[in-house]
C-alpha cells in the first residue's frame, strides 16, 4: 500500500521499572501532547489511540539472579504483548510508546504472535542483549534482546512471569543500527551469534543510505518478512535528544536517525515500530525536553511517510478559479 493510506495503532506504555531512573513512564503522554496524533492525520494517515496501558503494582519484587523488578517486568510485557496483538488483529501498524526498551520483550513477543516470523531492526546506541547473568546493571532494559532470541534460549535462567513468553526471533532476523556502548559479554555474544551489526565506526564509513540498503538486504535474503522498527531514543546523539536516561556521545545526526525511517517505511514492510527511552525528566532544561520529544515525533512520522521534500494528501487536487 502508498504509505500513506497506511493507518496507526498507538499503544501509550508508561513503564519504566526495567531501569532505574523515573521519568521515562511520561514518555507516551509526553509525545502525544507534543501533537503525534494531529501530525499523523495531517498526513493522511488514519490513527487509532488504544490508551495507555495500566501495570500490574507488585508490591514484593525482590532481584532476582541479581536483576531487578523481574516480575514488574514480567507482567508488564504480558500486557504489552497482549495489547500488541490486538492493534495487529484490527490491521494496523502498531506504534508502541515507551517507557523503557524491557518493552521490546512483549511488543516483539505480541507482534510476532499475531503476523508470524519478523525482521527486527534494533536502533540503539545499546546492544540490550545482556543476559541476567551477563548483566553489570541488573537493569531489564539491558536484556530484552537475549529473552527474544532462540539462541540464546540456554543461557537464560527461568524467571518469574516470564512463562508466558518464549523466544522468538532468529539471529539471523536482526539488524543493529547506531551501536557504540556494548558490554563484553554482549559484543561475545554478538560475534559468537554473527549478528549484523552497523555501529557507529560503520555508519560513518558507509553513511546511512549504503547501511540501509545493506539492512534490507541482509534482512531479505532469506525472506521478506514484516519489520519491527525498535527505536531507542539514545541511539541519537544526546546533542539533539538529551532527555533519556544512559545518554552516550556520538550518536546518529538527526538526519541519519530520521533517513532510517524514511527508508524503513519506503519497504511497504513496516509492521510495528517502538519509540523507548524518552525521559522528560532527564532533560536539564524544557529546550532539551522539547527536542527530544520533538525528534521523536519526527522518526515517527518518517515511519508514516512523511517526507522532507514535503507531502500532499493521497486525493489532492488543485483548487480551481
Ligand atoms: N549495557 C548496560 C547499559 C545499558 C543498556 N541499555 C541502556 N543502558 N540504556 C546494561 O545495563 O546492560
Ligand atoms: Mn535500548
Ligand atoms: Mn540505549
Amino acid at each position: 500500500p502508498h504509505p500513506l493510506q497506511r493507518s496507526a495503532g498507538i499503544i501509550g506504555a508508561p513503564f519504566s521499572k526495567g531501569q532505574s531512573r523515573g521519568g521515562v513512564e511520561c514518555g507516551p503522554d509526553r509525545i502525544r501532547a507534543a501533537g503525534l496524533l494531529d501530525r499523523l492525520q495531517q498526513l493522511g494517515c488514519a490513527v487509532k489511540d488504544y490508551g495507555n496501558l495500566t501495570f500490574e503494582d507488585i508490591a514484593v519484587d525482590e532481584p532476582v539472579r541479581g536483576s531487578k523488578s523481574v516480575r514488574a517486568v514480567g507482567s508488564a510485557n504480558q500486557r504489552l504483548s497482549e495489547a500488541v496483538q490486538a492493534v495487529k488483529k484490527d490491521g494496523h501498524t502498531a506504534v508502541m510508546l515507551g517507557g523503557d526498551h524491557s518493552l521490546a520483550i512483549g511488543s516483539i513477543h505480541g507482534h510476532t504472535a499475531a503476523v508470524g516470523p519478523l525482521s527486527v531492526v534494533w536502533v540503539d546506541a545499546h546492544a540490550d542483549v545482556n543476559t541476567p547473568l551477563t548483566s553489570y546493571t541488573g537493569n531489564l532494559h539491558g536484556q530484552p534482546m537475549s529473552y527474544l532470541l532462540y539462541e540464546l534460549q540456554s543461557k537464560v535462567p527461568v524467571l518469574p512471569n516470564f512463562s508466558w513468553m518464549k523466544p522468538c526471533l532468529s539471529s539471523q532476523d536482526l539488524v543493529y543500527i547506531g551501536l557504540r556502548d556494548v558490554d563484553p559479554a554482549e559484543h561475545y555474544i554478538l560475534k559468537l551469534l554473527g549478528v549484523k551489526v552497523f555501529c557507529m565506526s560503520q555508519v560513518d564509513q558507509l553513511g546511512v543510505a549504503r547501511v540501509m540498503e545493506e539492512t534490507c538486504d541482509y534482512l531479505w535474503n532469506r525472506a521478506k518478512k514484516p519489520i519491527h522498527l525498535s527505536y531507542d531514543i539514545d541511539a541519537i546523539d544526546p546533542f539533539i535528544t538529551p532527555a533519556t536516561g544512559t545518554p552516550v556521545v556520538g550518536g546518529l545526526t538527526y538526519r541519519e536517525g530520521l533517513y532510517i525511517t524514511e527508508h524503513l517505511c519506503q519497504t511497504g514492510l513496516l509492521s510495528a515500530v517502538d519509540l523507548v527511552e524518552v525521559n522528560p525528566l532527564r532533560g536539564r532544561t524544557e529546550d532539551h525536553v522539547h527536542s527530544t520529544v520533538s525528534t521523536a515525533v519526527d522518526l515517527l512520522l518518517g515511519c508514516f511517510g512523511r517526507l522532507r521534500e514535503g507531502n500532499h494528501l493521497p486525493n489532492y487536487s488543485l483548487p480551481e478559479p
